[in-house]
């Protein structure tokens, strides 16, 4: 009989799905798991090769985790606004809703080719009105709570297509688009106050039920970028108080200089006394043009322009210091000015150099001539008056005491986390249900008219000054105030792709629901999530934003958890077979379905998971695959050899014992390659026999299962076992028999090896002796000699000392 994936692959397929196999029960009296993966964006290339890496990884736990009796979430959806389908619909004149629902019926038929095994019954979309509703209604709490608040904030402005662009779509400072210049304009966004949760957002990572990856702890405490130091008082010339932030009020003593930020509000108080008003102005204007990423790097040569004819003044000893504009100090961080010392801070270090400015060590034990000494934590101190001779830490301690007491600053703990832009001048997003009364202000849409539809619009494009094409549908923007009823205008920004995402987990415990965006019983039973995988490039702002949203959602008592997600995992991408990342002008993209058209959904699954370290990036490697498929027909060909038997040949005890053991462990260990590894060697041990008994074959289904369903469950059926193969329970092992009968051991004359021996795991150590004396080799290096010593570690070797 021939091994016919194609056959074997859609007959399972069409059975799942007649047979609802995969249906999460609501029954919660019942043990639950909840695995989750990142739901894609279904763009119009369709599912690429790294997608099912993510989803059969979690597929082989949702699987193994019903054989083992829990009642499984594995979910699937659609996160479908966003600007890649908006542009298109642009370009081709067609309704993003039908572009999305093509490109989504393409994502899910490859997607159910590949066997995963989704409760399609619980399949959402964010831009079904029934899932968005929810989104405005969530965003619609946070407004009432005050974390949604309205401000003026830069945003990128493409010159040419007169419209603001994601930062996504600036590539290089210029307008992927059209390669126009992009320049920074002031415009009225709508925030969120995610900034209020980041010292939450940094502790909860640490409590005791949740279990992340420590790569994705760190990259999200890195993004929220928590800092301790102190605000500090720097008097002026011109007699203001130039408030400065630092996190080394230690170096005071070493500020040779200050530097504020080129959008600094004092530039606009001191007009009339800068003397060279109009560098400082051209220099404003260039500044205007950066991203905040390009104007902190640290490579960049550093630029500025000292504001001639006013001073800063330093607290600690009264010195009269100048004052810079330059870009590397941004004005969303801290106070927007700092005091600079160049002798233990690489910027101020350039920036000094470049100037020609004093640098003043105050931390001994570097080299100031050469570099700035910054990995100085625990030097001493010097050139510091009352802090020389203190150590680093002290010195802190002292002189925060010290700005205390003269009131010239205090302690202050800062966060690189902003606050979230969460508005776009964009048509494919979920309208914000709000209205501007002009007597009431920001007025929510009553939460029963909800969900606020997209309405029709003409084109979508924005308008010329960059509003959404919302706006020029003046039939809906025109409204009345739902508070006064006087004549009122709609909000027509709409929210960025982030929203829908940052909750979607919380709809699949109860997709259908209308009255609420899910039953309190359905989250509290399948919340949190026991296992999230997804992409790297989603571990800091996606995971950041829907944790943001559960903790708010917590504490209005939504959901009765105070995290998201009990364990989040990460795999690493699948690169081309040249080693280089898949894309279409490497020509190196490996397309999914011609891989499973040419070997098998079952082929492909194990393929991926064998493919290398789940947390790493690999290389695809079309020989290997093909060794995956050789495996699988392997198993098939089992069916020739099978006769009766109802429990292990003693020869074959102890392998099966380790096998489960090993393939269990490793699943939840995300050793999904290892795992495969011990299989492929019980499969040889087992053909070294010539045959298989009946008991046997059933436990290598039932391990292979969560990996190739289909094949399994095909030679389940074809050989007459009772059910369905997806129905069983999970195979169990014994400890006691998982050890090793025989184990090899090294024999040594004199520390040199001489030979190995397979011996019984237990031998005693009179008989490990007497076999390794009876070797030939061994004989002939002893031939002659006195043996003065013989040692014998178990499990591992014997060595004869002689003389
Ligand atoms: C003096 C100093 C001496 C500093 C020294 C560092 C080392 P974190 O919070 O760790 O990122 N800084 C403060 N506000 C800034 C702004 N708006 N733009 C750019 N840089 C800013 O780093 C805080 C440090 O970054 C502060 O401490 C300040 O330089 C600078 F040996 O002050 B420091
Ligand atoms: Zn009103």
């Amino acid at each position: 009989m021939k091994y016919d994936f194609a056959a074997i692959e859609k007959k399972w397929q069409d059975v799942w799905d007649r047979e609802n196999t995969f249906a999460a029960q609501n029954d919660y009296t019942k043990p639950k798991y909840y695995a989750l993966v990142e739901f894609p964006y279904p763009s119009g290339q369709g599912l690429h090769v790294g997608h099912p890496r993510s989803y059969t990884a979690l597929d082989i736990v949702a699987r193994k985790k019903r054989l083992e009796g829990y009642n499984v979430l594995y979910p699937m959806g659609w996160d479908a606004f966003g600007l890649p389908t908006e542009n298109f619909a642009i370009k081709n004149h067609i309704h993003p809703e039908i572009v999305t629902a093509k490109n989504v019926a393409r994502f899910k038929s490859q997607l159910k080719s590949l066997g995963l095994s989704f409760d399609w019954n619980r399949e959402i979309n964010t831009t079904d009105p029934a899932y968005y509703k929810w989104t405005q209604w969530i965003f619609l709490q946070l407004f009432k709570k005050g974390l949604a608040y309205k401000s003026e904030m830069a945003v990128n402005w493409c010159t040419s297509c007169k419209c603001v662009l994601a930062n996504e779509e600036v590539v290089n400072g210029v307008c992927e688009r059209c390669g126009s210049e992009v320049v920074r304009k002031v415009k009225s966004q709508w925030m969120l106050k995610i900034t209020e949760y980041a010292q939450r957002l940094i502790d909860d990572l640490d409590l005791p039920d949740i279990n992340y990856i420590d790569r994705v702890k760190i990259s999200q405490k890195n993004w929220i970028g928590r800092s301790t130091g102190a605000e500090v008082d720097f008097g002026t010339t011109q007699g203001d108080v130039l408030k400065i932030y630092t996190t080394r009020p230690d170096t005071l003593f070493g500020a040779t200089y200050m530097v504020i930020s080129p959008e600094h509000p004092y530039i606009e108080k001191w007009v009339d006394v800068i003397e060279n008003l109009a560098d400082v102005r051209a220099y404003q204007e260039e500044a205007a043009k950066k991203s905040d990423f390009e104007r902190t790097e640290l490579v960049k040569d550093k630029t500025g322009v000292e504001l001639k004819g006013v001073k800063g003044i330093n607290p600690v000893n009264g010195k009269e210091i100048p004052i810079f504009i330059s870009d590397y100090v941004l004005m969303g961080y801290g106070t927007g000015a700092i005091m600079a010392v160049p002798a233990h801070d690489t910027r101020d270090y350039d920036f000094a150099k470049a100037f020609d400015l004093p640098i003043i060590e105050v931390v001994a034990g570097g080299d100031v001539e050469k570099e700035a000494f910054t990995d100085c934590a625990t030097g001493v101190m010097v050139n510091s008056d009352f802090l020389t001779g203190l150590s680093v830490e002290e010195a802190k301690v002292k002189i925060i005491d010290w700005l205390k007491e003269n009131g010239k600053g205090e302690p202050k703990v800062n966060f690189k986390l902003r606050d979230w832009v969460f508005s776009r001048q964009r048509y494919w997003g979920e309208p914000i249900p709000l209205v501007y009364c002009e007597k009431c202000g920001w007025v929510p849409v009553p939460e029963e008219e909800l969900p606020l539809r997209l309405p029709e619009v003409d084109s979508y494009e924005p308008t010329d000054d960059g509003q959404s094409p919302l706006a020029k549908m003046t039939d809906w923007v025109n409204t009345t105030c739902p508070h006064c009823g006087a004549p009122a205008k709609r909000e027509t920004d709409t929210m960025p792709q982030w929203a829908g995402s940052s909750w979607y987990f919380m709809r699949y415990c109860d997709p259908h629901n209308d009255e609420a965006l899910a039953s309190q019983e359905a989250l509290n039973y399948w919340l949190p999530v026991d296992w999230y995988n997804g992409g790297m490039e989603h571990t800091t702002l996606h995971l950041l934003y829907s944790r943001f949203w559960h903790k708010f959602l917590y504490d209005i008592g939504v959901v009765s958890c105070s995290e998201p997600y009990a364990k989040r995992t990460s795999h690493g991408m699948i690169l081309g077979e040249n080693g280089e990342k898949m894309s279409k002008s490497r020509g190196n993209v490996v397309n999914p379905d011609d891989i499973i058209s040419e070997y098998g959904a079952d082929t492909m699954r194990l393929y991926e998971m064998f493919i290398g370290d789940f947390e790493k990036s690999a290389p695809w490697n079309t020989a290997s695959i093909k060794g995956c498929k050789r495996f699988l027909e392997r198993i098939w060909n089992l069916q020739d050899i099978l006769t009766d038997g109802d429990s292990y040949r003693p020869e074959l005890e102890s392998a099966f014992h380790k096998t489960v053991k090993k393939v269990s462990e490793d699943i939840e260990a995300l050793k999904f390659n290892t795992a495969i590894a011990a299989m492929m060697a019980l499969l040889n041990e087992v053909s070294d026999t010539g045959s298989i008994n009946r008991a046997e074959l059933k436990t290598m289904l039932v391990l292979l299962n969560p990996f190739a369903p289909h094949l399994t469950e095909e030679i389940y059926e074809a050989q007459g076992y009772e059910g369905r193969l997806s129905a069983q329970p999970w195979a169990v092992y014994e400890e006691a028999k998982c050890k090793d009968d025989t184990v090899e051991i090294v024999v040594q004359v004199n520390g040199k090896i001489r030979t190995k021996l397979t011996v019984a795991a237990d031998i005693a150590k009179a008989d490990a002796f007497a076999l390794a004396k009876a070797d030939e080799r061994v004989k002939a290096a002893v031939e002659g000699k006195n043996l003065v010593k013989e040692i014998f570690v178990p499990g591992k070797l014997v060595n004869f000392v002689v003389k």
